[in-house]
């Protein structure tokens, strides 16, 4: 009998990777899919007609015991969120109800429906936040700097304490920043070598910035979803740190994102108070030697090989659009 395992957030950059991975496999997939007025089913576009979607959300309760229950799942792998950290400031109780409170609601809806099953919370380094120690580790406290950082650190230490009051097989997997070229439009990576794209072509002549000196620990979205369920694999839940190890500044992501495409930066960088942040968080960089010994997992794409890769999808994302002559000039802000 196949594995079957349900994916929240599986239209979502890590949710598409997950399913992809999990299909490899042999697992059947499931995945919570919320109702929004138009289809938003682009990055899972591909495998639509290998998994099941099923319709909840993380905010209703009762469509989550549901999903549980008619999935089967043996293996829950919780991605939905409000993940946008800028949007956590101008939504914070929605942020929270989303991306704190949906994980008690899907621990609670596991302990009643089946507490057998293996469940993986999304946890962030955005709980380090301030950090407190250079680099972060699985022990290293949390701190965090914006709406979204303190729903995540509710959403670990409810996923703990499940674990602890309940014996539920639950597991925090602390990842760093992972991007690729599914990342949203908004995230800094993906803005930069959208941008990228829509200068090298003649769309446009600027990108509009904001901090460009806080440094993240920028991994690839493919290796991480493999480390999501090793964790799952092992016999007793834990929490693990997901990272490279290597941490750029975004002034460094812009120089080779342009310079890859043969364009000065300086040229076409503007800096736009907007995009800064009520409380930035300045620098992130993981030690995920925790994750190396327990679940022999290690990066396989870094920093340059990541940026570079995005820059020549967005450039053939963009060539495609005019082609069709879909130029969307109202891009990601
Ligand atoms: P993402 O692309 O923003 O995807 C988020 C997913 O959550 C989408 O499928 C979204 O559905 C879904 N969702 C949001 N609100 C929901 C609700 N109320 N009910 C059901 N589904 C809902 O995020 P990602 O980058 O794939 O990240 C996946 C998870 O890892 C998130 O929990 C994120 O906070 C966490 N994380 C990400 C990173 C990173 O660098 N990517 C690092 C650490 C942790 P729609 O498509 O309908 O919006
Ligand atoms: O910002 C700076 C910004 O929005 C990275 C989420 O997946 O990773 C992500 O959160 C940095 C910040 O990601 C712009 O101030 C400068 O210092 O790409 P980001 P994030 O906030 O690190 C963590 C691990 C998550 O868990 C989150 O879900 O880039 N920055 N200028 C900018 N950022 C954006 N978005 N836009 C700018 O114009």
């Amino acid at each position: 009998m196949a594995k079957r395992a349900l994916i929240t957030g599986i239209t979502g950059q890590d949710g598409s990777y997950l399913a992809e991975f999990l299909l490899s496999q042999g697992y059947d997939v499931y995945g919570l899919v919320r109702r929004t007025s138009t289809i938003n089913f682009s990055r899972i576009h591909h495998i639509q007609d290998r998994v099941t979607l099923i319709s909840g959300d993380m905010l209703d309760q009762t469509s989550l015991m549901s999903a549980l229950e008619q999935s089967e799942a043996e293996e829950v792998y919780n991605l939905a969120a409000q993940s946008f950290v800028q949007t956590s400031w101008s939504q914070p109780v929605f942020t929270g109800d989303v991306t704190a409170l949906g994980v008690t609601r899907l621990l609670d809806a596991i302990r009643k429906v089946n507490p057998r099953i293996r469940f993986y919370q999304a946890s962030s380094s955005e709980m380090f936040g301030k950090v407190r120690e250079v680099p972060q580790r699985e022990t290293t406290p949390f701190y965090p700097r914006s709406p979204y950082g303190v729903a995540k650190v509710y959403g670990h230490w409810i996923t703990v304490n499940y674990r602890e009051s309940y014996g539920l097989h639950a597991t925090s997997g602390i990842l760093f920043n992972h991007e690729s070229p599914r990342r949203g439009l908004e995230f800094v990576t993906r803005k930069v070598t959208h941008a990228v794209a829509r200068i090298k072509l003649g769309l446009d002549e600027y990108v509009y910035l904001g901090n460009l000196d806080s440094r993240r620990d920028w991994g690839f979205a493919g290796d991480y979803v493999r480390a999501m369920w090793l964790m799952l694999q092992q016999d007793e839940p834990d929490d693990y740190v997901i990272s490279t190890g290597e941490t750029h500044s975004v002034q460094e992501l812009v120089e080779v994102a342009f310079s890859h495409a043969g364009l000065d930066w300086q040229a076409h960088v503007r800096q736009d108070e907007r995009f800064m942040r009520p409380a930035e968080v300045d620098l992130l960089v993981g030690d995920s030697s925790k994750a190396g010994h327990v679940l022999g997992w290690e990066p396989q794409v870094h920093f340059r090989e990541l940026i570079q890769m995005m820059v020549d999808a967005d450039m053939q994302v963009v060539q495609e659009m005019i082609e069709q002559g879909r130029i969307d000039v109202n891009h990601a802000g």
